[in-house]
């Protein structure tokens, strides 16, 4: 029996837009340290690697990995797309944690796994302009992204040209990006840093579950 003191309160769930929901601090305290541990272990396997711009080669500020079937990766002659393998080990990605894999399940609302998780790393410094996840052939279903580690100032809109809606992202969050707000142009602005003492060396981890091919 559930014990009289015991606040067992469902997770908030905030519908930002038509398909955008916010669920703040949906992974606890507890959970994040397992998740920062199987990201460890993806790390060990799948080390950091810096993505390029399309044909000027710049390094974008994040660094950056995969775990998954299928992980996104950018160069100077390639350009943005999706690999089965490691751009620099050549090897195949690690697996995504099961541990995540619940929360797509929990809270994606489709019915097949997710094809690829992509996992940014960002530093005091670092920041992601505006853009939309478009490398995906298959758009039905969502994104679904988990925060680690310090906070950011994150920018999202429907156009590039209106994307003002400005949310603090903290660890644990949780960003479920479907229906009418998958294409919504977003980025991170700003990473507020030291503020977390949750990953090693500090700074934010971003981990993104996608479908990327009609399953
Ligand atoms: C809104 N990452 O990897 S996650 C990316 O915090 C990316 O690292 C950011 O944008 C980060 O592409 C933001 C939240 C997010 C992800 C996908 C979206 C928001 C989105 C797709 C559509 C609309
Ligand atoms: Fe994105």
């Amino acid at each position: 029996m559930r014990d009289l003191f015991e606040t067992a309160e469902a997770p908030t769930r905030i519908v930002l837009a038509p398909g955008l929901i916010y669920a703040p601090a949906y992974v606890d305290e507890t959970a994040q340290q397992a998740l920062a541990a199987d990201v460890a272990q993806v790390i060990a396997a799948a080390p950091w690697f810096q993505p390029r711009m399309p044909r000027t080669g710049h390094a974008l500020s994040v660094k950056m990995t995969n775990c998954g079937a299928l992980g996104w990766v950018s160069d100077c002659d390639g350009g943005y797309r999706y690999e089965a393998t490691h751009p620099e080990t050549r090897r195949p990605w690690p697996p995504i944690p099961e541990r995540l894999l619940n929360i797509w399940c929990e809270m994606a609302d489709d019915p097949h796994p997710p094809q690829a998780c992509l996992v940014n790393f960002y530093d005091g410094k670092a920041r992601m302009g505006l853009h939309q996840d478009r490398d995906e052939a298959d758009l039905s279903a969502p994104v679904l992204s988990v925060s680690l580690g310090d906070s950011c100032l994150f920018r999202y809109g429907p156009r590039r040209s209106a994307a003002a809606n400005r949310l603090e992202l903290r660890s644990g969050d949780v960003l479920v990006l479907g229906g009418a707000s998958r294409l919504y142009y977003h980025g991170v602005d700003k990473v507020f840093a030291g503020g977390s003492s949750l990953l090693p060396g500090g700074g934010r981890i971003n981990l993104t579950l996608r479908r990327v091919m009609r399953p």
